[in-house]
C-alpha cells in the first residue's frame, strides 16, 4: 500500500482505537497508540492473510504479545474486513462482550490467533508456531509485536534462544520500545535499555528503526525476508501515546479514560482524514 494510504489507516485506527476506549470507559490508550503504525502495516502491507477466511491455514500468525494494546489490534481488524458487517460500536470490556481488554481467541473475535494479555508469552508462543510452519514445509510467517517492558519477562529469553537454536527466520518480533512500562521508565526500573544488545547477542538478526515511519516498518520486513538463518528482531524506537498531543510521552495514558473535553482534542487531532 502507499505510505500515505498507510498513514491515513493508521490515523484511522488510531482514531476508532480512542473511541472505543472512550465509549467502553476504561482501558489502555497509550499502548495502543505507540504500536498502531506497526500493526496497520502489518495488516495492510506485509501479511499474507485473507479476511473472509481467518482460519486459512497459510495465513501469516501475528501475536500481540503486550495484549493490553489490544483496541489497537481490534480496530485494525475491523478496518481490514473481518468484522462483516463492520462493527460500529466494540462495547470494550463490557461483560459478555466478544472485545475483551485482552484479546481471547476463544471470544469469537475473527482474525485473533493467540490469547495475550499475561506479559512475556509472545516470543516462545511465536517460536512454536513458526517452527510448526518449517515442520510442516509452509512458507508462513510469523509476526510478534512485545513491549519492552514485557522483555523484563524471562520466558521471552527462553523463546528467543530456542527460535536462534532452531534457525527460525520464518519469526519476526517487533519492539515496541516505546521507553516506558506501566508506572516509569524502562531505565528507572531495570537500569539500561538495551534492547537491539541483547538479541544481537543471542545471534539475532537485528534491525533498529523508527517505529512510527511506515516505510521503515516495511523496509525492515523486506530486509528480514531477504535474510535467512537467523529469526528477526526490529527494535522499533516509539513515543508511548503516538498521534494525540494530550498523550504522547505521558506515561499516567498507560491506562485511562478521556475526558469530554479530551474527547473533543481527539476528534480534532484524529477524527475526519
Ligand atoms: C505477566 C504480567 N505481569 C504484569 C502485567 C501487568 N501489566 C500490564 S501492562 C504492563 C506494562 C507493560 O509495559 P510494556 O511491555 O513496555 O508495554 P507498553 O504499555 O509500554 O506498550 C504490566 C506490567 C501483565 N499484564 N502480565
Ligand atoms: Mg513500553
Amino acid at each position: 500500500m502507499e505510505t500515505a494510504a498507510l498513514q491515513k489507516v493508521a490515523r484511522r485506527v488510531r482514531f476508532e482505537a480512542v473511541r472505543m476506549i472512550y465509549e467502553g470507559k476504561e482501558g489502555h490508550p497509550g499502548p495502543a497508540l505507540s504500536c498502531a503504525d506497526i500493526v496497520a502495516t502489518l495488516y495492510f502491507d506485509v501479511m499474507n492473510i485473507r479476511p473472509d477466511q481467518p482460519d486459512w491455514e497459510d495465513r501469516d500468525r501475528f501475536i500481540l504479545s503486550k495484549g493490553h494494546g489490544c483496541p489497537i489490534w481490534y480496530a485494525t481488524l475491523n478496518e481490514r474486513g473481518y468484522n462483516n458487517p463492520k462493527v460500529e460500536h466494540f462495547h470494550l470490556r463490557e461483560l459478555g462482550s466478544i472485545f475483551q481488554g485482552h484479546p481471547s481467541m476463544h471470544s469469537g473475535v475473527p482474525g485473533i490467533d493467540m490469547t495475550t494479555g499475561s506479559l512475556g508469552n509472545g516470543i516462545a508462543i511465536g517460536a512454536g508456531m513458526a517452527y510448526a510452519a518449517k515442520a510442516h514445509h509452509k512458507d508462513y510467517y510469523t509476526y510478534v509485536i512485545c513491549g519492552d517492558g514485557e522483555m523484563q519477562e524471562g520466558v521471552t529469553w527462553e523463546g528467543v534462544n530456542m527460535a536462534k537454536g532452531r534457525g527460525l527466520d520464518n519469526l519476526v518480533v517487533f519492539v515496541d520500545n516505546n521507553g516506558f512500562q506501566s508506572y516509569k521508565t524502562i531505565e528507572f526500573t531495570i537500569g539500561q535499555n538495551n534492547m537491539a544488545d541483547r538479541f544481537r547477542a543471542f545471534g539475532w538478526h537485528t534491525q533498529e528503526i523508527n517505529g512510527h515511519d511506515v516505510e521503515q516498518i516495511k523496509a525492515a520486513v523486506t530486509i528480514a525476508k531477504a535474510t535467512s538463518g537467523s529469526p528477526h528482531a526490529i527494535i522499533c524506537r516509539t513515543v508511548k501515546g503516538k498521534g494525540l498531543s494530550y498523550m504522547e510521552n505521558n506515561n499516567k495514558w498507560h491506562k485511562g479514560v478521556p475526558t469530554e473535553e479530551q474527547w473533543e482534542i481527539t476528534k480534532r487531532e484524529l477524527g475526519g482524514e
